[in-house]
């Protein structure tokens, strides 16, 4: 049996996903950093907690930086467009960097390009982008 709670802040957006599978290498835990007007900032997921740390996220304890381990920082343009997406993993070889572009400032919703570069080894992985 697989169990997923989702939890929402008090203006009903998605603010944690504990997924909790009867194969414990498959539960994750997902927080949903938002800015002001909705748009999700970050999103920490960790990957390899025990279940007894998975119980402790379905009663809300906070997650801990150090527990995180895949880390994804998103930017947006004025418009709040995604102009750019982050996803620092653990395993470095999985790090992607996905860059969004868009039409003409007439039409915000044409999305006309995306790039992923994938495995940039050079980040200084964890420190940066799990930096509150
Ligand atoms: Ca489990
Ligand atoms: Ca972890």
């Amino acid at each position: 049996m697989t169990t997923i709670d989702w939890f929402y802040d008090n203006l009903g957006r998605l603010t944690r996903e504990v997924y909790d599978s009867d194969t414990d290498s498959r539960d994750y835990t997902a927080d949903y950093l938002l800015d002001l007007v909705g748009n999700r900032r970050e999103k920490n997921v960790d990957t390899d907690s025990t279940p007894a740390v998975l119980a402790s996220y379905r009663s809300g304890t906070a997650m801990a930086s150090g527990d995180v381990d895949e880390a994804t920082v998103y930017t947006y343009d004025d418009n709040d467009r995604l102009l750019t997406e982050t996803k620092d993993v653990d395993v470095a070889a999985d790090d992607r960097h996905t860059v969004y572009a868009y039409g003409a400032s007439d039409d915000i919703t044409q999305q006309t390009r995306k790039t992923v570069t994938v495995h940039f080894p050079n980040h200084p992985k964890n420190s940066y982008f799990l930096a509150r």
